[in-house]
């Protein structure tokens, strides 16, 4: 049961976890974030997964008595942004005041989900849950994988001229207002570059982020949906993206 005083927040709040070939870890997440926060609504969105995800999806959502599981069938994978954005929409038509992005290997973990709602509770229009801040690790990280996300993130920083250290961290909780804020239409990111985006516009528009320490570990069970374009895609719009604003500066458009 939750002590702190997040408990309060998390009855608003909906953990969007976007599911593809995920239907072993989806049971463990769900009962893992339930034991830590009871009151939390969880919405499932599933892109048609050929092991079957959605249908345990729904059978979660079925044998929860509290209803406190929802699941969204997409039938095309179209990414992780796509899936989010999905999500938050259906989420902020309902009303959900906090609306949470969670993994659904295992990486994230629910037990620190207090963590970022206390920030949100406390003024944060987002909070991401970060491995490069003191106090935060991460396990199990093949050592590639580890250079790849660290790299990211120097360069992300460098070339957008940010000071956050974990932007491409998928563990976030928005304050409902935070996304109202944003064209959700225009975002086309898929994968990494997905969290890059919304946090870049963010701070564009003057938000208050806050990173928290968690604990990344990496899956044990399904295989990563991880590759080559991810990277690609993330390395090409964060360059245009700082550029523009470097030219945008030097016109004096922008200030920050
Ligand atoms: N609905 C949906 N979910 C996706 C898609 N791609 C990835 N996911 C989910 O998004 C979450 C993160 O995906 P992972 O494969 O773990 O990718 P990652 O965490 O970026 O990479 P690793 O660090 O290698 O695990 C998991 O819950 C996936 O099932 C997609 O196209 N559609
Ligand atoms: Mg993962």
């Amino acid at each position: 049961m939750a002590s702190g005083k997040s408990s309060g927040i998390s009855a608003s709040t909906l953990v969007i976890i976007p599911t593809y070939n995920e239907r072993e870890n989806l049971p463990k997440i769900v009962g893992r974030l339930h034991a830590a926060l009871p009151a939390t609504h969880v919405l499932v969105v599933d892109d048609g997964s050929p092991d079957g995800t959605g249908e345990v999806a729904d059978e979660l959502a079925s044998a929860d008595l509290d209803k406190r599981i929802h699941v969204m069938h997409r039938t095309e994978k179209n990414g992780l942004g796509a899936a989010y954005i999905a999500g938050f929409r259906w989420g902020l038509e309902r009303g959900y005041k906090v609306l949470v992005e969670m993994d659904a290997d295992g990486s994230h973990a629910p037990e620190q989900l207090e963590r970022l709602l206390e920030q949100v509770e406390n003024g944060a229009d987002l909070a991401i849950g970060s491995r490069y801040v003191p106090g935060g690790t991460v396990v199990n990280w093949p050592k590639r994988r580890e250079f790849l996300s660290k790299g990211g993130n120097i360069y992300c920083r460098l070339a957008l001229g940010v000071k956050v250290k974990d932007i491409t961290g998928g563990y976030r909780a928005y304050r409902r207002e935070t996304l109202e804020a944003l064209d959700l239409d225009s975002v086309e990111s898929h994968g990494y570059c997905f969290q890059v985006d919304l946090a870049w516009r963010l701070i564009n528009q003057g938000a208050k982020l806050a990173e928290v320490p968690i604990t990344f570990t990496e899956r044990e069970i399904g295989e990563s949906k991880m590759s080559g374009n991810i990277v690609k895609e993330a390395l090409l719009k964060v360059t245009v993206w700082g550029m523009s604003h470097r030219i945008a500066k030097v016109r004096g458009v922008v200030s920050r």
